[in-house]
């Protein structure tokens, strides 16, 4: 059931994992949860296991291009370039707010208002459960790697900077 006590970002998110039918809930932490460290410090978890929403533009098809990405990684740009065919750029604030409907430090992977193009982190895969980010820089949700994927409609691929 949606709960009425979430920020509308963080309600807006509960409410797609409710449409899809998964049994997944929104948390929200009264500690922030805005950056990948302060996540795991807050719900308890490997940095590794949360799943850092970034957003990119593409270029040449001006959409968004989003890396769910392990908490300790960074995305390849060159990695991503090549999974998705054209040249990217960094996505500032105000891009990352108007297409995805959320600001950083709170990017869901789902539930934004334009649909991006998305890659999964493979390193995401090797954890039973992991963390993503539910809407707002305090709230987050836990979910499998394989309820990830389905809920993306993505894939997991190698795109860590090494
Ligand atoms: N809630 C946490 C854990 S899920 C979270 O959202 N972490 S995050 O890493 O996915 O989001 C922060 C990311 O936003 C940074 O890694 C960085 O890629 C991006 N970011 C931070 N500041 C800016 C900025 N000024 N312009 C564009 N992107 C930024």
């Amino acid at each position: 059931m949606t709960s009425v006590s979430l920020k509308p970002a963080a309600q807006r998110v509960q409410a797609v994992l409710e449409q899809s039918g998964a049994v997944l809930e929104v948390r929200e932490f009264p500690a922030s949860t805005r950056t990948a460290e302060e996540a795991a410090a807050a719900i308890g978890c490997q940095v590794e296991q949360i799943a850092k929403s970034l957003i990119f533009r593409t270029k040449q098809s001006d959409r968004p291009l989003l890396a769910v990405v392990s908490g300790v990684n960074r995305a390849d740009e060159n990695k991503l370039e090549a999974l998705a065919g054209e040249a990217i750029g960094k996505a500032d604030a105000e891009f990352v707010r108007a297409r995805t409907g959320f600001a950083i430090g709170g990017v869901p992977p789902i539930a934004h208002r334009e649909p991006p193009i998305t890659f999964l982190d493979s390193d995401l895969e090797a954890f039973e459960e992991v963390w993503a980010a539910a809407g707002t820089p305090n709230s987050v949700f836990r979910l499998t790697p394989r309820e990830l994927a389905e809920l993306t409609g993505a894939a997991f691929v190698d795109l860590r900077k090494s």
